[in-house]
C-alpha cells in the first residue's frame, strides 16, 4: 500500500445540467459525454460560458480500504460521491476540503465531484468578483494505514536558537506507548514517546536557518507511527507585534505589495501552478514582498510558493461585504467560525502566512459587530495563537472595532471615490485624506492600507491625465507612495489591485471587470506597475528611482 498522497489531477470525464441540484440527482442518470481538465473552471469554456449549474466531474480510481480525499479548493459549492454513495461537501467555495471513508474493496472506484457554481449563502451575486465554477485545486488521496497521523502542527517558538514545537495528532487514543520516528531534513532527528491522541513536543532543529523574504529558507520533518508518516515544510520565524510596529524575527517589517484574485479571462480561478508563479515573481523582482490573498483561502501551490520565495501572505476567509439580515445570522457566524478553524488548520505550517483575516469592509460602525468580530478571532485563536489578525475596513474614523484588530487596516479610495466625479484630478486630496485617517487610529496599534488605488484601462492613455487613463492610476499611486511609504506609522501598503479581474456589470465595473489592476488581465503591465517599482526603490534609499542592484 502507498500512504503518500498521489494526486487525481489529469483529464475527467464532465457533463453539466442547468436546472439539478447536486445534492438532487442521482450521478447513475447522468450521462458523462465530455472532458475537462481537473483542476478546471467549465464556465470559461465553451459550452458553458457563464452558464450556472451543476458541472459533474467523474473519474475512476484505483485503491481500496480506508482512505482520505482531498479537494484543494472549489466553487461554487461541491458534493462527493463514491461509488454512487455521498462521501462529503465542500460548502465554501475555495476552502480546502479533506473526507476519510472506507473506499471498498480493492479494485477499481468511481469518484464523482458534483459542483455547482449557483450562488448560496455563502457567495452572493453582489461581491465585486466573479463566482467562477469548477475544482480550482489539486484532488488527491491518500490510502491510510489502519493507525495513522492526523497532522503535525509546527511552531517556531525561538527564531533565534531555532527551537520550535511539533504538535502531533493521531487518528486515535492510543493507551498503550508509541515511538515516533523523527527526521529533519533527511537526517534523523531522534524519536519522541506518543500515547493519547495528541502530543506536543520541543525540538531545536539543527543546523537552523532562518525563513524571511531575503533567506526564505525552508526545512522539513517527517514524523513517522507505525506503518504511516507525515512531511511538513516549515520554516523557523517568528511575527510579533510591538507598540506599532510589526516584527519578523524581530527586525521591523515593511509590507508592500498586492491584494490578488485568483481571476484570468482563460482559466478562471483555477490558476496553473505556472501562471502563480509568474505572478509572484514580477511582485519579487519589483521590490514587493507581500499579497492580501483577497478575499478567500488560496491554493496550497500558490503558498508553496510564497513559502520558496520569501512572500508573506494576509490569507482571509470569505465574507465580502455582507450586510445586515443576513450578518446578523446565527449562522453566518457559524459558518465564519468553522471557516476560520478550517483555514487555520490547513494552512498552519506555511511560514508565508503571517496574517489572518476575515469579513472584507464588514459593518464596523455598529456597536453589534464587536460580538461578531469577537467570536470569529476566537475561532483563528483556538488553532493558532501566533499570527496577527485582522479585518480591512472601510468604515474609517467611524470604525468602532479597531481595537479588536491586531494590526488595523484600512480601505481608503481616496482621488478616486470621493469628492466630485466630475472633477478633473482628485491626486491632490490623496496626501490630506491619508494623513486625516491615519490620525484617527489608535496610536498603539500597528496601521497599514489594505486596499488603495483607482481604475485605468490597459491602453488608454490622455495627455489630460484624466480618471481611467494610465496616467491618472499612475498619478494616483505615486502620490500614495509618496504619503505611505516614507511614513513610519505604517507598517503596510497593499495596492487595490494586482491584475484586472473578472467582476459583473454593477457598480461602473467596465465590461465587467474590475479595472484597478496594475496589470491588465493578462498580465501586461499599466504604467503605475514600473511606478511602483521606482517607488519602492526610492524608498529604500535610492533617492532618484534609478535602479540599484539588489
Ligand atoms: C473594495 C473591495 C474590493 C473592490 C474594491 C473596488 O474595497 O474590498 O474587493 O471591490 O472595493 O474596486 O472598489
Amino acid at each position: 500500500m502507498n500512504h503518500t498522497k498521489r494526486s487525481l489531477d489529469g483529464i475527467w470525464d464532465f457533463t453539466f445540467r442547468e436546472t439539478e441540484d447536486p445534492q438532487g440527482l442521482l450521478p447513475e442518470t447522468l450521462k458523462f459525454d465530455n472532458a475537462i481538465p481537473v483542476p478546471g473552471c467549465f464556465d470559461v469554456m465553451e459550452p458553458w460560458f457563464a452558464r450556472r449549474g451543476t458541472g459533474w466531474f467523474r473519474r475512476e480510481v484505483q485503491t481500496g480500504g480506508p482512505v482520505q480525499l482531498m479537494l484543494d479548493g472549489v466553487g461554487v459549492e461541491a458534493e462527493i460521491y463514491w461509488d454512487g454513495r455521498s462521501v462529503g461537501r465542500c460548502p465554501y467555495a475555495y476552502m480546502p476540503e479533506s473526507f476519510t471513508f472506507d473506499a471498498g474493496e480493492y479494485g477499481c472506484h468511481e469518484l464523482i465531484i458534483a459542483v455547482s457554481n449557483r450562488f448560496n449563502r455563502v457567495v452572493f451575486p453582489f461581491y465585486d468578483f466573479y463566482a467562477f465554477g469548477g475544482i480550482f485545486g489539486e484532488v488527491s488521496l491518500r490510502e491510510l494505514p489502519k493507525d495513522h497521523l492526523e497532522w503535525i502542527r509546527i511552531t517556531t517558538l525561538d527564531h533565534r536558537s531555532g527551537l520550535i514545537a511539533v504538535k502531533v495528532r493521531a487518528c486515535r487514543f492510543f493507551r498503550k506507548k508509541q515511538t515516533l520516528d523523527v527526521r529533519i531534513d533527511g537526517k534523523n532527528a531522534g524519536a519522541w514517546e506518543f500515547s493519547g491522541r495528541e502530543q506536543e513536543y520541543r525540538l531545536q532543529v539543527p543546523e537552523f536557518r532562518t525563513w524571511s523574504p531575503e533567506d526564505p529558507h525552508l526545512h522539513r520533518i517527517e514524523v513517522a507511527l507505525k506503518d504511516d508518516s507525515i512531511e511538513e515544510i516549515f520554516g523557523i520565524r517568528q511575527i510579533e507585534i510591538r507598540g506599532r510596529e510589526l516584527l519578523l524575527n524581530g527586525k521591523k517589517l515593511r509590507l508592500i505589495g498586492y491584494n490578488r484574485h485568483d481571476s484570468h479571462p482563460e482559466f478562471g480561478a483555477a490558476i496553473p501552478p505556472s501562471l502563480m508563479a509568474a505572478d509572484l515573481q514580477m511582485v519579487r523582482e519589483q521590490g514587493a514582498n507581500f499579497i492580501r490573498g483577497s478575499h478567500y483561502p488560496q491554493r496550497e501551490s500558490f503558498l508553496k510558493l510564497c513559502d520558496r520565495l520569501g512572500i508573506l501572505v494576509w490569507e482571509e476567509t470569505l465574507g465580502w461585504d455582507v450586510k445586515p439580515p443576513e450578518l446578523f445570522t446565527r449562522d453566518f457566524l457559524k459558518r465564519q467560525q468553522d471557516q476560520a478553524r478550517k483555514l487555520a488548520a490547513a494552512h498552519y505550517n506555511h511560514p508565508s502566512i503571517i496574517i489572518w483575516g476575515f469579513l472584507n469592509e464588514t459593518e464596523s460602525q455598529l456597536p453589534r459587530l464587536r460580538a461578531i468580530i469577537r467570536a470569529i478571532r476566537r475561532a483563528y485563536r483556538e488553532i493558532d495563537i501566533t499570527r496577527p489578525i485582522t479585518f480591512a475596513s472601510n468604515k474609517y474614523e467611524k470604525d468602532l472595532c479597531m481595537d479588536l484588530a491586531d494590526i488595523v487596516a484600512m480601505n481608503p479610495y481616496p482621488g478616486w471615490n470621493d469628492g466630485d466625479i466630475n472633477e478633473r484630478s482628485g491626486v491632490h486630496r490623496v496626501a490630506p485624506r491619508l494623513k486625516q485617517l491615519a490620525a484617527a487610529i489608535p496610536a498603539d496599534k500597528p496601521y497599514m492600507i489594505s486596499e488603495i488605488g483607482a481604475a485605468a484601462i490597459y491602453g488608454e492613455h490622455d495627455p489630460y491625465r484624466a480618471r481611467w487613463s494610465e496616467e491618472y492610476q499612475s498619478d494616483l499611486i505615486r502620490e500614495v507612495c509618496r504619503t505611505v511609504l516614507h511614513d513610519d506609522r505604517y507598517c503596510g501598503l497593499c495596492f487595490w489591485h494586482f491584475s484586472d479581474a473578472k467582476s459583473y456589470l454593477g457598480g461602473g465595473r467596465v465590461a465587467g471587470f474590475n479595472e484597478k489592476g496594475v496589470l491588465d488581465r493578462y498580465r501586461r503591465p499599466k504604467l503605475a506597475w514600473e511606478t511602483i517599482r521606482e517607488e519602492i526603490l526610492r524608498a529604500s534609499g535610492a533617492a532618484d528611482g534609478t535602479p540599484t542592484k539588489k
